[in-house]
């Protein structure tokens, strides 16, 4: 992966500002929405964690039995002396299990939105892993950011996108982003990705709609998060968490259903909701093994190996440019 940065950073408009235009974007459309990637505020990225623990959300408890059980195998496609990159890391829960196989990787790259999580993280390996190189990155892994480089040249680096966070993206962006991993990638380079599987219905409404009401909050946070740093008024108890598998778009969706009419301001901007009105607040994909392989060899990637568990529930796919 070269080491240059696409884009002029100090071009772009503050994080508070582009979360700002982002809400009363989303807001001022048609079918209103708001971007899954603002649910990681620090508080929002503790619950994502409680929801991580919770028996009905499966995913993580799943692709961390996949990294245990196919660890070694893993490793070896990966090789040595690998610049580890993770999109997205959140807590480096299933990094630490690749890690553990892993021969002398030459440095590990946090990236993360979240600053304070990743921080916090990112000390919490250096103790762990005193060996281990590691360089965080504080960025929207979506757009274009620097990545460090190693003290010697890697063998290659490997880009890691754990926990279906790829589903979070509309496919066609799922598609872009898969395709500017890859522009970014040198020949050598590699692909280690997570995927949650199509299955049984009820299981999957089941896991993001738990007892107790851990996704309900994690998706409200959304609201209190935008009263605070936007300064809006939202009323967080009179909006629902309501999430449910659109079969034919294969995906889970989640939104906040507005409880009565009501009018929220945001800066200078109002927002009218009538009863049942709805903000879209997330996408989670589901895909098959083979839709997936096809929709990333259509962007110059070649898939080597494939893992998934008994019961097809989850994937990890390893690809090289
Ligand atoms: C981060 N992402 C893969 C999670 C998912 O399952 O789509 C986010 C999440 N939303 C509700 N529960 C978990």
């Amino acid at each position: 992966m070269s080491a240059s940065l696409v884009g002029n950073p100090s071009l772009r408009a503050s994080p508070a500002t582009e979360f700002l235009d982002a809400v009363l974007k989303g807001l001022s459309s048609a079918s209103r929405s708001i971007p899954s990637k603002y649910f990681y505020d620090d508080i929002g990225s503790k619950i994502f964690d409680d929801i991580c623990e919770l028996e009905e959300y499966y995913p993580t408890r799943v692709e961390s039995e996949i990294m245990h059980r196919y660890g070694d195998q893993i490793a070896r496609r990966l090789g040595s002396d690998v610049r580890l990159v993770e999109y997205g890391s959140g807590s480096s829960i299933k990094t630490r299990i690749l890690l553990d196989h892993l021969v002398d990787p030459c440095l590990y790259v946090p990236v993360d939105i979240s600053n304070q999580h990743l921080a916090r993280t990112a000390d919490a390996l250096a103790r762990e892993y005193p060996l281990l190189n590691v360089a965080p990155v504080a960025a929207d892994f979506s757009r274009p950011f620097e990545v460090p480089k190693c003290e010697f040249e890697p063998d290659r680096t490997c880009v890691y996108f754990p926990g279906s966070t790829i589903g979070n993206f509309a496919r066609e962006e799922a598609s872009q982003l898969l395709a500017d991993i890859a522009n970014r990638c040198e020949r050598r380079d590699g692909l280690l990705i997570g995927f949650d599987l199509r299955k049984d219905i009820s299981v999957l409404e089941t896991a993001y709609n738990d007892s107790a009401g851990v996704t309900a909050a994690f998706n409200k946070n959304l609201l209190h998060r935008i009263n605070s740093e936007l300064g809006a008024n939202f009323d967080t108890h009179q909006f629902d968490h309501h999430a449910f598998f659109n079969d034919a778009a294969g995906r889970i969706e989640m939104h906040l259903v507005s409880q009565r009419e009501q009018v929220v301001s945001i800066a200078d901007h109002s927002f009218r909701f009538d009863l049942s009105d709805t903000i879209c607040t997330e996408y989670s994909h589901k895909y098959s093994i083979s839709e997936f392989e096809q929709m990333t060899s259509e962007v110059g990637w070649q898939c080597k190996e494939t893992w998934s568990d008994e019961r097809d529930y989850f994937a990890v796919m390893y690809l090289v440019r």
